[in-house]
């Protein structure tokens, strides 16, 4: 297809023919769609071309350039290595800090403004909840937490009934927590640092109303925070850097799977791409539709790239709007079990007040990185796992906060409105009750051991039934895909991203996503790529 058929194969094409004929009989060129038509255009023909460069774009990219086999990456976002520039620390957010806003994004204590840029942290706001992501190549391993958790195996087969647990446990989680980097902190260290009172007095607490705690892997290099808090090398975790990136220290996927594909020599990432739509052609191949855009997200460039093999890999509703827009406004053909079964990943947010508040309470000095966690998933009526999670502002006195992980009693179930052109999400209060319910339990019981009150001035009332962090499912596996990703109804169309897991894993979630990106891929390779 050459330009022009484009434009004429498009809805806009005939107006802008109209108009563009219009305007040179008139001797001028008043309007939009001859500006659409000025920009640099390309049309480029691709073998495979993987969307979105988080966990399963990273692991996809990385499986097939070991196999010789060329792959572009398309990432909205920006590289921010090659850029040079600097992510910056919770207390002093810049460019970093949030996808093109003008105010920060942080869950609590939004009080400072922004130069609209391209930043590391989006936020998606529905009514009922909010949904935090990483832009930029690494995709979400650029702002979270590292925390690298492995699922209990009892869940996991709860979860995914038809996959070989066995092989996961024994391959799969294995060899994704290896090239992740996934490593331990040493008792020693944690026990003295002064950046871990609030994980100490986390631990204790919980200890002494009755709950079993865990020492938690992180992909954080702890030999590194070593040497950070004896200051032999620039602080990162230890000055206030995490959810706007981190410039040390944290083995995100562009020091893990996305450098070694990149040493293959097979790997072409494109950053500041912003896919809009896809079409399917009758070859059953695939046309992107791609904005670049520059770091104030306006449009500079229009690029088709047509390609014989797709991987979507945009983050959970990445990839759901991408596929629920294109049915809407391309056609694509689609399974209508595409956007059922989503879930927050039970995220509840909560927090407590008054936490040894007459003995320096979790400490002025907070590490950014987690490290523990509190296990309550075995109690039949309330299963819940803690992330005891640091409040790394640097005005912390006497609060303790917690990022809830629950099971889920109801789905949420997401669609795309045509007419706002909007991803729309069926989800409330109903499906986080028992969480809160939880979280009450779960403050009552701590406060009654310890003393503290529930955190009343963060989230609602101390409450974060909004907060998310980890949305999963609305492509599940083996439902809307069958067992290994390849999406229903189609031949060259692959999902590999958090939207496989049908809404809870019952922790942080990124090493499943590993894992299952892993398994996908060694069967898609061995068998399509062959
Ligand atoms: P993801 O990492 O979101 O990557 C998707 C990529 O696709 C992104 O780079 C997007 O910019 C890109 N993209 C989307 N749409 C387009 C488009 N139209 N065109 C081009 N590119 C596009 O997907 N999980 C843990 O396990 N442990 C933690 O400690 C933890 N902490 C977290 C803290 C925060 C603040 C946040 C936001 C998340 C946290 N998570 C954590 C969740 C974890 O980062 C998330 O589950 C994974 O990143 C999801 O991986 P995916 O591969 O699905």
């Amino acid at each position: 297809m050459n330009r022009k058929e484009f434009i004429q194969a498009t809805s806009l094409g005939t107006a802008a023919f109209f108009f563009l004929g219009m305007g040179s009989f008139f001797g001028k060129s008043p309007n939009p769609l001859e500006e659409e038509l000025r920009k640099p255009f390309e049309m480029i023909d691709k073998n495979v071309v993987i969307i979105g460069s988080g966990y399963g774009g990273s692991v996809a990219a990385l499986r097939l350039c070991e196999k010789n086999i060329p792959v572009t990456l398309l990432e909205m976002g920006l590289d921010w290595e090659k850029s040079g520039q600097k992510f910056s620390s919770m207390i002093n957010p810049g460019h970093s800090a949030a996808w093109l806003k003008t105010k920060t994004i942080a869950p609590f204590f939004n009080l400072f403004s922004l130069e609209k840029y391209t930043g590391a942290l989006d936020r998606l706001d529905f009514e009922h909840i909010k949904i935090w992501l990483g832009r930029g190549v690494g995709g979400g391993s650029l702002v979270n937490g590292g925390m690298a958790v492995t699922p209990k195996k009892e869940y996991f087969k709860e979860v995914f009934p038809n996959l070989d647990a066995e092989k996961f446990y024994s391959k799969y989680f294995p060899l994704a927590n290896k090239e992740l980097k996934s490593n331990v902190a040493s008792e020693e260290f944690l026990k003295d640092c002064s950046f871990y009172k609030f994980n100490r007095v986390g631990e204790e607490e919980a200890k002494k109303a009755g709950f079993k705690t865990v020492r938690v892997p992180n992909v954080y290099d702890f030999n590194y925070m070593e040497k950070e808090y004896k200051e032999e090398v620039p602080r990162s975790a230890f000055a206030g850097e995490v959810i706007y990136g981190n410039n040390h220290g944290k083995n995100s996927l562009d020091k893990t799977y996305l450098k070694k594909a990149s040493a293959t020599g097979k790997l072409e990432i494109l950053e500041l791409h912003q896919v809009n739509h896809i079409t399917q052609n009758p070859d059953q191949s695939y046309s992107i539709d791609i904005s670049v855009i520059n770091t104030k997200g306006e449009e500079i460039q229009h690029k088709i790239i047509n390609t014989k093999k797709l991987i979507l890999s945009a983050g959970t509703m990445g990839s759901l709007e991408l596929l629920l827009k294109s049915k809407a406004m391309k056609q694509l053909p689609m399974d209508d079990k595409i956007g059922k079964d989503w879930g927050n990943n039970g995220n509840f947010m909560t927090g407590r007040n008054w936490v040894k508040a007459f003995s320096g309470g979790t400490g002025f000095q907070q590490s950014t990185i987690p490290v523990g966690g509190i296990d309550h998933w075995e109690d039949k009526d309330r299963p819940f796992f803690v992330e005891i999670a640091p409040l790394p502002m640097g005005l912390n006195v006497a609060t303790s906060l917690y990022l809830m992980v629950n099971k889920l009693k109801k789905y949420g179930e997401v669609n795309y409105d045509s007419v706002t052109q909007k991803l729309q999400l069926n989800w409330d209060q109903s499906h986080t009750a028992h969480m809160k319910d939880n979280a009450k339990y779960f403050l009552r019981t701590m406060n009654k051991a310890n003393g503290g009150t529930r955190a009343h001035l963060l989230f609602h009332n101390g409450f974060g039934a909004d907060v998310c962090y980890h949305p999963l499912g609305g492509i599940v596996l083996g439902k809307a895909t069958d067992n290994y990703g390849r999406l229903n109804g189609h031949k060259n169309l692959y999902v590999i991203d958090g939207s496989l897991i049908p809404g809870t894993i019952g922790v942080n979630p990124f090493v499943t996503i590993t894992a299952i990106a892993e398994y996908c891929m060694e069967e898609i390779i061995e068998k399509d790529f062959a």
